[in-house]
C-alpha cells in the first residue's frame, strides 16, 4: 500500500506539472527571425525559458544551403564526400533508448554501432537500407560538433553560430553539430545540459517538449548499457555499467505519466527551434517530399546554472 507521505509527493509533483504547463502555454510561439534582436529574444524566451519556434532563421542568417536540398546528397558528396563521419546505425532507428534485447529477453539501455565511413558512402548506405528494407538504419547524428569537425568544408555555406543567439548568450557555441537521416531514426526522450538553437534545413522534424520539472512523468529506469555490434547483435558493456533513462517513446507517448500534453512542434526547412537547456525532448523526422533525407544542424551554447537546477535535481530524488 501506498504511504501517505508518498501520496503527498505524487499529488505535489502533479500540481507542479500543472501548474508549470500553465505558465509555458499549450502551443509553442512562432517569431519571424527579422523580430529577434538579443535582448527581445534573452527577456522573452531565455530567462523565462520559454521554446520558440523561428522562422526564416537560415535565411537572416544568410545561409546558402539550397544544395543540402539534394535528393541523394550529390552536391554534399561533391563537396566533402570523401570526408570520414562518424555513423550511428541501429537495427529500429532507435540509439540510446531502452530496448528488450532479443537474445535475453532483458532490457538494456541499447547504443548505437558506431561506423567511420566517407560521407558519400553513408548517402549510398541511407538510399540502399530504406529501398531495400534492410533492418539497419544508418544517421549521421554524433554530437561532438560533427559539423566544425568532420565535415569542414561544408562550413562555408552556413554560420558559425548564430547571431543573436551568441549576443544574447554572451559566447560563440560550444558545439555545432549535423543531423542527416531519414523517417526511420527517432531520438529517445532525453533532456541536454546545453541552450539548443536548431536549424532544420532539408525535410522537417518533429519535436515533443516537456519541461525539466516533469521528468517524474517519463517513466525513468536502471537498464545495464549495451552496444550494438557491426552484426546488430547487443553486447553488453564490460564491466557493468547502468544507465537511467527513459522508457517513451515521442510517436506513442505510451506510458506517460498523467498531466498534460507535451508540446509538439514541428520545424520545417529554413526555420530553427530554440530548445530552453534541460526540457525533456524526443524527436522525430520526415525526409522532403521528393524523398531527400532530413538535414538540420544544431548549435549548442552552454547553459547558465542557476537556481533551478537544484529544483530539477529534486524533482527527480522525489520521484525515485
Ligand atoms: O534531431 C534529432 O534526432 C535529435 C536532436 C536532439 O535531441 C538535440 O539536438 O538535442
Amino acid at each position: 500500500m501506498e504511504s501517505s507521505g508518498s501520496s503527498v509527493v505524487k499529488e505535489a509533483l502533479k500540481t507542479l506539472s500543472t501548474d508549470v504547463h500553465d505558465f509555458c502555454g499549450s502551443r509553442v510561439e512562432r517569431i519571424d527571425a527579422s523580430r529577434l534582436e538579443s535582448t527581445f529574444f534573452l527577456r522573452t524566451f531565455v530567462l523565462p525559458s520559454r521554446p520558440v519556434l523561428i522562422e526564416n532563421a537560415a535565411r537572416r542568417e544568410g545561409w546558402k544551403t539550397e544544395g543540402w536540398a539534394n535528393k541523394d546528397g550529390a552536391y554534399l558528396s561533391d563537396l566533402a564526400g570523401d570526408e570520414l563521419v562518424t555513423v550511428a546505425i541501429t537495427p529500429n532507428g532507435l540509439a540510446d533508448a531502452l530496448t528488450v534485447d532479443d537474445a535475453t529477453g532483458v532490457e538494456v539501455f541499447a547504443q548505437p554501432h558506431q561506423r567511420r565511413q566517407k560521407l558519400a558512402d553513408f548517402f549510398r548506405d541511407l538510399r540502399q537500407t530504406r529501398e531495400s528494407g534492410a533492418a539497419v538504419v544508418p544517421y549521421l547524428s554524433a554530437q561532438n560538433s560533427s559539423l566544425t569537425k568532420e565535415l569542414p568544408a561544408l562550413l562555408p555555406d552556413v554560420s558559425p553560430d548564430v547571431s543573436w543567439a551568441t549576443s544574447a548568450f554572451g559566447a560563440p557555441p560550444d558545439a555545432c553539430n549535423i543531423w542527416i537521416g531519414d523517417d526511420r531514426s527517432v531520438t529517445t526522450f532525453h533532456r541536454d545540459h546545453y541552450e539548443n538553437i536548431f536549424v532544420v534545413v532539408n525535410g522537417s522534424k518533429t519535436f515533443k517538449l516537456l519541461p525539466p520539472t516533469d521528468t517524474w512523468r517519463l517513466g525513468m529506469r536502471e537498464a545495464p548499457a549495451a552496444r550494438y555490434d557491426a552484426s546488430l547483435r547487443l553486447q553488453r558493456e564490460e564491466p557493468e555499467r547502468f544507465v537511467r533513462w527513459c522508457g517513451l517513446d515521442p510517436r506513442t507517448l505510451e506510458g506517460l505519466g498523467p498531466g498534460p500534453p507535451p508540446l509538439e512542434v514541428t520545424v520545417r526547412a529554413g526555420e530553427a527551434l530554440y530548445l530552453p537547456a534541460m526540457w525533456v525532448h524526443g524527436v522525430a523526422q520526415k525526409c522532403a517530399e521528393d524523398g531527400g533525407p532530413c538535414v538540420a544542424v544544431n548549435f549548442w551554447y552552454d547553459m547558465e546554472f542557476s537556481h533551478r537546477w537544484p529544483f530539477v535535481k529534486l524533482v527527480e530524488t522525489l520521484s525515485s
